[in-house]
């Protein structure tokens, strides 16, 4: 789903997570890289310059969160925007307090309007409404025999005239006492698909709208189809006052156009997905979990949720002055040990990193060597804790049995943190000081 776009925000956000401090130069030319990336996904084009417009805005402010590296900023703030992009919340659709609630899908030929009629009938069925699915595309009669099919397989009743090329409109008209008889609480009406340039047929649309009186009416739209499909929107919005989409076919090659201009463009929110062929493949739509998926940072974005609760601003940045002064020391790797961990378990931290190759997701992390490593700095004193030189032959072998290990551990330890120790030093001194953030 989207795939293409996806690979395109990985393969960005990568790069930027290589990077340290962020300059105003680096953040436009991430920003173009986004716009071209959604410009090749076919986004409208008025659409990728507002959305580039505020996350260079947000991405230039000074108020960054600290506890956050500069990748991981500009990852939550695109996320935020594609969310609002895609329309924020997600919508119910509300029932009627005089039943039936009634349910009309419009839209182009062949967009997957019967089809989704069916998913939708399967979908609110399962959370207790009565449904009843009703034919008013009497264009051919392979389209009633259609919905008969869908209705039989999910055991959802279809009102259709006997024979095609009856009234549409006197369809719609006889539909509420149909549900009535029927005792259904829900009607959906399937319609004929038709292109906005066809005058005839758009009128007869306007028709069965104004006979209908729905409380919804929803444009199904083709996802395949690109920004395009959501161009039409507006010629149905001034035929019958459309109230959200239902964006179809959402599986496959689509490139994320239609989904991520529709709500701009149209100002109509998308409601539902179709995610395939079968009757079950038919979601509500979340915007928020969406972006995640587009963004293809799966849970990367609970990761960094995550870390701005855990991480506290002033001690990040007194960590970083440490670090740049060469001053860090065990009793501080402790603390951001003790940080790391308060997030959670270290293996679903490290299965929420993207990037981060199946097999390893797959290992076994020690948390047993963590808690080692922590029993030993806690069995040394804290003058020992600041200066691991002072700890020779007597002192380690009390340390080891301290901390119930052997001096080989301790020497391993001290041995590891002194690399640890080089290695900050010379980030320290180079021109980027860095602090140490998991995960990116
Ligand atoms: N892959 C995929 N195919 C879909 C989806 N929704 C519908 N289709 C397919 O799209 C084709 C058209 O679907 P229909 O539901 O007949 O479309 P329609 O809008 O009712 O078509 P007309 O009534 O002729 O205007 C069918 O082959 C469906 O199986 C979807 O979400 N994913
Ligand atoms: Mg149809």
């Amino acid at each position: 789903m989207f795939d293409a776009l996806s690979e395109r925000f990985e393969g960005i956000f990568g790069r930027l997570r290589a990077r340290g401090r962020l300059s105003d130069k680096d953040v436009d030319a991430v920003a173009r890289e986004i716009r071209l990336a959604l410009l090749e996904a076919d986004v409208n084009v008025a659409v990728v310059k507002a959305f580039i417009a505020r996350v260079k805005e947000r991405a230039h402010e000074s108020d960054l969160s600290k506890s956050l590296s500069p990748a991981q900023q500009i990852i939550k703030i695109v996320h935020e925007e594609l969310v609002a992009t895609l329309g924020s919340e997600t919508r119910k659709l509300t029932t009627s307090s005089k039943p039936p609630t009634v349910v009309m899908l419009a839209g182009l030929q062949g967009s997957g309007k019967t089809t989704a009629a069916g998913k939708l009938a399967r979908h609110l069925g399962r959370q207790g409404l009565r449904p009843l699915l009703v034919a008013a595309d009497l264009q051919r009669p392979a389209a009633i025999k259609q919905l008969e099919v869908l209705g039989e397989r999910i055991e959802v009743p279809v009102f259709a005239p006997d024979q095609g090329g009856g009234d549409p409109v006197a369809v719609a008209a006889a539909a509420r006492d149909e549900a009535a008889r029927l005792d259904c609480n829900l009607v959906i009406v399937d319609t004929a698909g038709r292109l906005h340039v066809d005058e005839v047929l758009m009128d007869e649309l306007r028709h069965v709208h104004d006979v209908l009186a729905p409380h919804h009416t929803l444009l199904v739209v083709d996802a395949m189809t690109g920004q395009e499909a959501v161009n039409v929107a507006e010629s149905f919005d001034a035929a019958v006052d459309l109230d959200g989409l239902i964006l179809t076919k959402i599986d496959g090659d689509a490139r994320g156009g239609a989904a991520l201009s529709a709500k701009e463009v149209t100002g109509k929110p998308i409601l539902y997905v179709g995610t395939g062929e079968k009757l079950g493949d038919f979601d509500v739509f979340h915007p928020d979990r969406m972006a995640s998926r587009i963004l293809g940072m799966g849970d990367m974005l609970t990761l960094i949720e995550k870390a701005e609760e855990t991480f506290d601003q002033n001690e990040a940045a007194a960590t970083e002055e440490k670090i740049r002064k060469g001053e860090f020391t065990l009793e501080d790797f402790l603390d951001q040990m003790r940080q790391v961990r308060k997030m959670g378990p270290l293996q679903s931290l490290v299965g929420m990193m993207p990037g981060v190759p199946k097999e390893l997701k797959d290992a076994e992390v020690d948390e047993g060597e963590l808690g080692k490593v922590e029993a030993i700095i806690c069995s040394m004193t804290p003058e020992e804790r600041r200066n691991p030189t002072l700890v020779k032959g007597s002192r380690r072998l009390r340390i080891a049995s301290g901390s119930g290990t052997t001096p080989a551990d301790v020497n391993a330890l001290l041995k590891q943190f002194k690399q640890v120790q080089q290695m900050m030093r010379s980030v320290a001194s180079g021109k980027q000081p860095k602090i140490p953030v998991p995960g990116l």
